[in-house]
């Protein structure tokens, strides 16, 4: 099934009109919306755990046109303290924009680079489109002469390779439905790793995007270009920026498999990435369908530097982790357009609860990285990626629950207050986990703002009120009563913060009580779960009388990894 039609009644029904292929169809009955989640992620696969260090802070632009920029950027996010875990690379890196190789001049010094950011506890990613140049001279560009010979690149009808335009021109496009072009992107990457040794990479124009229509020579007439329903998709025709519907893989025609091009692209590169690392892969998709959250995260793509965009990115980035991709953010500060000061330190706020934040830009734009503004806007982002670094021990412990248990991360009202009607709409507000609620300030030059509190006391981890300040150097975060919140003093990475002490903030219920939990494990490693190689902590606080509180740590399991228990944790009440 490609494309369709879904139009919502006022009274519980539903139209669907697709334009034909396979469809199966699924009715999941809950009947709690945690309970529908969990059976849908039966049958489409739980998340992937991430490794630690991606939970930190991502920086990128198009338009970082050498190493010594690159390196700059880095160093001036350093010398300002600004947490930066991973700093990237988009297409400027690129000798002739041809993925797999990397620009002599502008950038011959890569490989160092790389290695400078590992020497400082830094990751570094870099962008990899699918479309593979099928113009250079022969014997040039080894990733399209091997994948000739090795027969990798879709067909198109008449089964000659279908070519199409992407940035480096004439392009072919591999079809990961055949193991065999697995195997050959493999290669690829293990053969580019091996000089450039990247942490993750990037996979953007996989829908796949092309500059021409269907192909170079256009499509032929069949009922799979033409069906009898089209719907109204840009450009009018169902190979609008895209692949003939014609076009031939492994699996099945283009038509059946179109929308799964980049789930099977974050497949094929995941188990690469897996094999050359060894290590937990990280890969962030822009296209995505139905399971990808098993293999990668994905970004919310072009979105526009504007307040609207900034409030849709709450309900884009909810509802990804209601498809079992927790992974996932927008573009922090907004990728198209200028950005503004205010905007972004609103963006920096929020996106400090995206369960990935990643800032970055788009080539024309006025630079957005944190210490271009002035100094009240860079303090008041230093405090938002502070807070969140502090909150990466709870925000990993989601993590582990999202890929063991189908639990949410980032969680709309509804589904932790499923009987409470004012939450159905609420889309301004989310919470990490069922214990933390997030009020940012959506809206320019606001510095106050209605939230809505759940039923419950909720701490703030400042003052208490429901109209609430929220001065630029503030965004409003509130913690559950019953809950305890594991953290950790921040650092400027991630290799940093985790051996800095860990605290506790505990919000006791009204009964006195409290509980809390936190997964740990070396943050890196494949199947630390599966293999017993974590520790996992509960915490239960209880008063007893009226001054004593009494305190408990249980640890659950622990193999080949402790945490002494009584000196790593100091406490703080949310009182
Ligand atoms: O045609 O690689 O969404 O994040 O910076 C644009 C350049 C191609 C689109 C991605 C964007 C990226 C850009 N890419």
């Amino acid at each position: 099934m490609f494309l369709s039609l879904l139009s919502i009644h006022p009274t519980p029904a539903l139209t669907w009109v697709a334009i034909g292929g396979i469809l199966d169809l699924y009715v999941f009955l809950g009947p709690d919306p945690q309970s529908v989640i969990r059976q849908y992620l039966q049958v489409i696969g739980y998340p992937m755990m991430p490794p630690y260090w991606s939970l930190g802070f991502h920086l990128c632009r198009w338009g970082y046109t050498t190493t010594l920029t690159t390196r700059h950027v880095a160093q001036r996010m350093h010398n300002a303290t600004f947490p930066l875990d991973v700093q990237w690379n988009d297409l400027d890196y690129a000798n002739k924009d041809r993925v797999f190789t990397f620009d002599p001049w502008r950038f011959g010094d890569l490989p160092e680079m790389v290695e400078d950011f590992h020497e400082r506890g830094m990751k570094y990613i870099l962008i990899l489109d699918p479309g593979i140049s099928s113009s250079s001279p022969p014997g040039t560009y080894s990733p399209f002469d091997e994948g000739l010979k090795r027969d990798v690149f879709i067909k198109n009808a008449t089964g000659h390779i279908l070519i199409g335009k992407v940035w480096p021109g004439q392009t072919a496009f591999p079809d990961f439905t055949n193991p065999e072009t697995r195997r050959w992107w493999e290669d690829c990457i293990r053969d580019f790793h091996s000089k450039v040794p990247v942490d993750g990479l990037w996979i953007d124009m996989n829908e796949p995007a092309s500059f021409v229509q269907g192909s170079a020579e256009g499509c032929p007439a069949s009922d799979l270009e033409n069906p009898p329903y089209t719907p109204k998709v840009v450009g009018g025709q169902l190979s609008s920026g895209t692949l003939c519907m014609s076009a031939q893989q492994k699996l099945s025609t283009h038509y059946d498999l179109h929308n799964m091009y980049g789930l099977t692209e974050a497949y094929a590169t995941h188990s690469a990435l897996m094999n050359i690392r060894g290590q937990r892969p990280f890969v962030l998709s822009r296209s995505s369908f139905p399971g990808i959250g098993r293999f990668s995260g994905v970004w919310t793509g072009d979105v526009g530097s504007d307040w609207e965009q900034l409030r849709y990115s709450i309900p884009a980035v909810l509802q990804f982790g209601l498809f079992g991709v927790p992974l996932v953010g927008a573009d922090v500060c907004g990728f198209g357009g200028n950005t503004t000061e205010e905007l972004c330190v609103r963006w920096m706020q929020l996106g400090a609860f995206y369960p990935f934040m990643r800032n970055h830009n788009d080539k024309p734009n006025a630079p957005q990285e944190p210490y271009v503004f002035g100094q009240k806007a860079q303090a008041a982002m230093r405090s938002a990626l502070n807070l969140r670094y502090s909150l990466l021990p709870f925000l990993y412990t989601l993590f582990h629950h999202a890929h063991t248990s189908a639990a949410t991360v980032a969680r709309p009202l509804f589904m932790e207050f499923p009987t409470d009607d004012n939450c159905q709409a609420v889309d301004r507000q989310f919470l990490w986990g069922s214990s933390l609620l997030i009020s940012p300030v959506l809206e320019q030059g606001a510095v106050e703002l209605a939230a809505y509190l759940p039923s419950g006391t909720w701490y703030s981890l400042k003052g208490r009120y429901s109209l609430l300040p929220a001065p630029l150097d503030t965004i409003n975060v509130h913690v559950r009563e019953g809950h305890i919140i594991p953290q950790q003093e921040p650092a400027l990475t991630t290799v940093a913060s985790r051996r800095k002490p860990f605290f506790l903030t505990v919000a006791l219920s009204a009964g006195g009580w409290a509980w809390g939990d936190l997964f740990w494990d070396d943050g890196d490693k494949l199947h630390t779960f599966e293999t017993g190689h974590y520790c996992y902590v509960t915490f239960t606080a209880g008063q007893v009388g009226k001054r004593r509180v009494t305190f408990a740590f249980t640890v659950l399991t622990v193999s080949g990894l402790a945490l002494p228990m009584s000196e790593v944790f100091s406490v703080q009440w949310a009182l």
